[in-house]
């Protein structure tokens, strides 16, 4: 006879949190949001943590080296969507560890012998008034000088003028030699009053340029998720079909941290994968997605660092639909975070664990934390803002981005979908759609840590583990629910567009 669950499949709407006594040391300012992404011993440091409780979905629509390099900005991890060639995915792997915050590759370049006109073509292309003047006129050639909007006046220099009678010739120039840091690069941008420094190598080769206001965006960065050498941590997507190619390419471009995408992640399959990559490299890996204690147990033996959890609460994933499987986001979280403390007090291994997909309002990533969730991972959420790698369409008065399942037709990704048998997308799992268009990343992650910061304060917690012992969750009624959106009043205007 089947096994019958008598409680519902839940989801995080039907929840609220009860406030604790808030004390006065309990502020937002006070509140750690860093979690663990890799499993570690009791009493051990995890090898990686986050500094927020955040990941981009592994999706074509969401996370690119652009997204990666935004979001480690602000503390959180982006796993670049697998959905593409082995060599695209690892450039854009390699385009997130080469990118050296603060220090940029110069990307207006110019030769000697170029003209006063070609200065001007080229700030019109890029917009930027710095150029770099190398032999070859290219960003790693011999620097040879460097042409500022203050060398040169349209309005009495002739059009042909040449470049190396505008610029500043590397004799007069301040620079920095190789493996100065950025610390090092600031004092002496401050003090020679520069705009720019530029790097070279014991050869005269330009390296880099250091620009004032990177660095001072560096300091409002401090939560950036660094390694050692200073690069952003980020992750990508595997399958469970082609890793034996793809691993050894994205380790070897530097990947921190592999995540399994599949919508099932309960499988023999998954199995060998982990297996693989803990024989063979040093990596860490997570796998997934599962909803209960059971797949949690099977991936977590197999050896994975992290485990996903949820099926089909994505918001543009049909797979319940479709194939009539899944589970409520808010009770797989609750089952699977009891499976992780119960393996945690079994062998003193703590493994995080993901809530992956169905967070629709910014109060659901504290539920979900609430709940037993070291980390969340959103696709809807982050495909909304400028670093998404989507086109934004005007319909209507609006702006939208594009946004579409990895189960659609559109992202053509069989892999993550495969229970064996033939190697092609049989049905759809997801819908290929449109969300809001709301600007930039960091103004909107800003909001939504404010208000995770803030409910945590409410509950008395200054940290994601205080917050997960503390929290007092009831379950709400269909009524309440009503009871907690503006109710009985006629809104202003200025209120159903803030809706
Ligand atoms: P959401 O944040 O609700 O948009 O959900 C994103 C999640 O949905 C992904 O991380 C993934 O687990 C799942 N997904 C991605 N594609 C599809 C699909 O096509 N069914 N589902």
């Amino acid at each position: 006879m089947a096994t019958y669950y008598n409680e519902p499949s839940r989801t995080f709407n039907e929840f609220l949190l009860l406030p604790n006594l808030t004390t006065k040391e309990c502020t937002p300012a006070n509140v750690d949001l860093s979690t663990p992404i890799t499993k570690f011993k009791k009493g051990e440091k995890p090898a990686i943590s986050l500094n927020i409780p955040f990941s981009s979905a592994v999706m074509q629509a969401v996370s690119d080296h652009h997204m990666a390099v935004a979001l480690a900005r602000c503390g959180g991890i982006s796993f670049i969507f697998g959905s593409q060639s082995v060599e695209s995915q690892a450039t854009m792997v390699r385009k997130v560890k080469a990118y050296k915050a603060g220090f940029v590759v110069s990307k207006s370049n110019l030769t000697p012998d170029q003209t006063l006109k070609d200065i001007l073509d080229l700030k019109e292309l890029t917009g930027h008034s710095t150029c770099a003047v190398t032999e070859d006129g290219t960003a790693k050639g011999k620097l040879l000088g460097i042409v500022t909007g203050r060398d040169y006046r349209i309005s009495r220099d002739s059009l042909d003028k040449k470049v190396s009678e505008i610029m500043t010739p590397f004799s007069s120039l301040i620079y920095a030699k190789s493996g100065t840091t950025l610390s090092e690069a600031n004092d002496l941008i401050w003090e020679h009053k520069l705009n720019c420094l530029p790097i070279v190598d014991e050869n005269q080769n330009l390296e880099f340029l250091v620009f004032r206001k990177d660095y001072d965006s560096r300091k409002n960065n401090p939560l950036s998720l660094l390694d050692a050498n200073k690069s952003y941590i980020v992750g990508a997507g595997i399958n469970t079909k082609d890793y034996k190619e793809r691993v050894p390419a994205l380790v070897e471009a530097g990947v921190d941290v592999l995540v399994i995408d599949s919508s099932d992640g309960f499988s023999e399959w998954q199995k060998e994968t982990v297996e693989y990559v803990k024989a063979n490299f040093n990596v860490a890996i997570g796998a997934g997605n599962v909803v209960d204690k059971e797949g949690f147990r099977y991936l977590v033996e197999a050896g994975a660092d992290f485990i996903k959890v949820g099926i089909g609460g994505g918001s543009i994933c049909i797979t319940r639909e479709q194939k009539g499987i899944g589970r409520g986001q808010a009770s797989a979280v609750i089952e699977v975070a009891a499976a992780r403390d119960e393996y945690f007090k079994e062998t003193g291994i703590y493994v995080p664990i993901c809530s992956d997909g169905g967070i629709v309002h910014d109060y659901h990533v504290t539920l979900a934390l609430a709940m037993g969730a070291d980390f969340v991972m959103l696709g809807r959420y982050f495909a909304r803002f400028d670093e998404s790698p989507t086109k934004k369409v005007k319909i209507g008065n609006n702006f939208v981005k594009e946004y579409w399942g990895e189960g659609s037709n559109r992202a053509r990704n069989w892999q993550r979908y495969d229970t064996g048998g033939k190697q092609s997308l049989v049905f759809e799992e997801g819908v290929d759609s449109y969300v809001p268009y709301a600007g930039t990343l960091r103004e909107n992650l800003d909001r939504t840590l404010n208000k995770v910061k803030s409910t945590m304060c409410n509950c008395g917690s200054l940290s994601i583990p205080e917050l997960q012992q503390k929290a007092r969750i009831t379950l709400v009624s269909a009524t309440s629910l009503v009871e907690g959106g503006a109710h009985d009043v006629i809104l202003k205007e200025s209120s159903m567009a803030a809706e």
